[in-house]
This record gives C-alpha cells, sequence and structure tokens, in this order.
C-alpha cells in the first residue's frame, strides 16, 4: 500500500481520489440515496457530489507538531475505507459504502448538565470562533489493528472552558446522533442507541484530547464520524466517538455503550494496555493497517509519558 506524510500529500491527490469515489459512487448507486447525497452537498446548487467534494476542500489549521507523531502516515484511501461505525453497518467497509445517509450541516450540538452556559451550540460558529490544528495520532483499535491519522480539529479543552462546568461536574458523556433513517444501522440491535461514551473531567481537559473536524486537511468524511468526533489517543478507539450531537457534564460516571453491552470486555476506562488482555484476545499485540507483521503495542498507545499521571494509583488491572 502507498504511505506517504502529510507533507508529501498534494491537495490534488486527495481531491482527485474523493472525487472519483464519490463519482463511481454516484454512478453505482443511481438512486434517491445519491441523490440525496448530492442535495446534502455542503454547497447548495452543485449537482455532482463530486464537484461538492472538490470545493469542500481545505480547511485552515496551524500544524501541532509537539503533539504530533512523526511515524508514516496511513494513506486516505485506509482511513476512509477500514472503519468501524456501526450506525452504519458492523462491516469495515459498511460505514465507507452507506455514510453518506448522514446530513451533517446543519449541525447543532445540545451542552447540558452541570455546566454554567447550557445551551444549542451550531457546529459551524464553534469552528469559525477557533484556531484549528492539525495533530498526527496513532489510533489503537480493541480488536488489535493500528492506524496514523492526521486529523484536524479542536482541543476539546478549548470548548470545555468556553461552556464552563460547574465544580460538580466530574464527568463528561457524549452522545451520537439517533436517527435510524440517517443512520440505518440503528435499526439493528447489536448496540443500544444511541452509542454513548464519556470521559473523567481531567482526561477531557488533557491537552491530548481533540475534537476532530477533519483529516487530511479536508472536513470530516461521514464515515470518519463527521462533522465532529472525538479522539481521544491513549485509549482504545472505541472511546472516539462519532457524530456527536451531545455533551452533557455529570457529577457521576455515565454509561458507555460498549461498557452496557460487554461489560466484563470493555471497562469505562479502556486505557491502551498492552498486560491487560480482552477477555477473548490478547493486547500485547497490533497489526498497522498495511503492514504485514504485528508491531508491540505500547502502554497508552505511546502516550504514557504525557498521561501516565492520571492515573496514579489505580489498579489498571481493575479500572480496564
Ligand atoms: N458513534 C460511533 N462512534 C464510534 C464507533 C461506532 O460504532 N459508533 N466505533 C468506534 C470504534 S470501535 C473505533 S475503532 C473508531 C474508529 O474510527 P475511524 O473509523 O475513524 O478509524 O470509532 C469509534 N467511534
Ligand atoms: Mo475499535
Amino acid at each position: 500500500m502507498l504511505i506517504k506524510r502529510p507533507g508529501d500529500i498534494k491537495t490534488s491527490d486527495i481531491t482527485d481520489e474523493k472525487i472519483y469515489h464519490q463519482r463511481r459512487a454516484f454512478l453505482q448507486a443511481g438512486s434517491r440515496a445519491a441523490l440525496a447525497m448530492a442535495a446534502g452537498a455542503v454547497l447548495p446548487g452543485l449537482m455532482f457530489p463530486g464537484e461538492a467534494a472538490a470545493q469542500m476542500a481545505a480547511l485552515p489549521f496551524k500544524k501541532n507538531t509537539r503533539f504530533s507523531t512523526d511515524e508514516e502516515v496511513n494513506s486516505l484511501k485506509d482511513i476512509t475505507r477500514y472503519n468501524n461505525f456501526y450506525e452504519f453497518g458492523t462491516d469495515k467497509t459498511d460505514p465507507a459504502k452507506y455514510a453518506h445517509t448522514l446530513k451533517t450541516d446543519p449541525w447543532n450540538i445540545r451542552v447540558e448538565g452541570e455546566v454554567e452556559n447550557p445551551a444549542d451550540y451550531q457546529l459551524e460558529d464553534l469552528i469559525k470562533e477557533s484556531q484549528l490544528e492539525e495533530r498526527v495520532y496513532r489510533l489503537r483499535c480493541v480488536e488489535a489493528w493500528s492506524m496514523v491519522i492526521p486529523w484536524v480539529g479542536i482541543p476539546l479543552s478549548t470548548l470545555i472552558k468556553r461552556f464552563k462546568p460547574t465544580s460538580k461536574a466530574k464527568y463528561v458523556e457524549f452522545t451520537t446522533l439517533h436517527d435510524p433513517v440517517q443512520m440505518p444501522g440503528q435499526k439493528r440491535g447489536v448496540l443500544g442507541w444511541p452509542y454513548v461514551e464519556g470521559l473523567r473531567m481531567d482526561e477531557a481537559m488533557h491537552p491530548l484530547t481533540l475534537m476532530a473536524v477533519g483529516l487530511y486537511g479536508k472536513v470530516l468524511p461521514n464515515q470518519n464520524g463527521a462533522p465532529i468526533r472525538l479522539v481521544v489517543p491513549w485509549k482504545y478507539g472505541f472511546k472516539s466517538i462519532k457524530s456527536i450531537v451531545k455533551i452533557r457534564f455529570t457529577e457521576t460516571m455515565p454509561n458507555t455503550s460498549w461498557n452496557l453491552s460487554g461489560p466484563q470486555e470493555y471497562g469505562f476506562y479502556a486505557n491502551v494496555n498492552p498486560s491487560v488482555d480482552h477477555p477473548r484476545w490478547s493486547q500485547s499485540r497490533e497489526r498497522r493497517i498495511g503492514e504485514f507483521f504485528k508491531r508491540k503495542t505500547a502502554m497508552f498507545n505511546g502516550y504514557q509519558e504525557q498521561v501516565a499521571s492520571l492515573y496514579s494509583g489505580m489498579d489498571l488491572q481493575r479500572n480496564y
């Protein structure tokens, strides 16, 4: 497979690849869904989704090298066609095929609970008023594969400071959109819907924790959790909840979808930890997508230096 560093990637490469796939999907589907996709594109009046994608284009961002790995990034193809997003099916290729039914503009985020400024925020405004950063992070799935992804996003701490949680707020709960029409996978009971996740307040405020709105310098593709998803690089991928419509500050530990579906297998913390195995498989190694040989999984996915202090004194065998 093709591995490139972000600097080597020409905008034209990405745009061309995107246009190609969308046009192909358009031609193959030739259906109402494809027309809906064209109609729902960011720029009204453009009939061909490929052209809309070309315009969607670049997000303004500043590179954050301090928080970026210099490992090779995965290709756009890997990042956008090997996904977990059960709202669109459980196969890795389902989200790329079906997530075009999600309408991401306009997008509202409700902020509620233990917070001084509860409100409905328009995503567009939050983005306009923030400095977007590019950060290249490792993502490690509990299923023992991993990728390196050049995200573009806003540090979650920046948003939280703006929302002003009260002194009672000890946790943050995130909720994905619940709409079985736009997300047909929600018609099946593979998980409880909507998908929910949570972080302890210090984890949410940690400088590595990002709310991504883009990747590879472009608006986030639907299959990666458009228009806004969480990225917590030292935790298993499932903590990084997609297509977020609600952020709630709570005094008590919130429920999480995976913990509800299998408490023995998926704990609240879900820190990447090679010495605590999943009950059905080892967590000591992982396969980087695009590579053949497995590599060793690092404690906290390699972010130990930055995050270990969050868990000092905690038994990580018990709090998995
Ligand atoms: N709403 C929602 N968020 C989700 C999931 C999901 O099924 N639904 N899957 C999670 C899992 S298991 C992983 S590994 C990552 C995958 O993110 P990616 O497709 O951008 O690589 O998304 C996470 N966020
Ligand atoms: Mo995952």
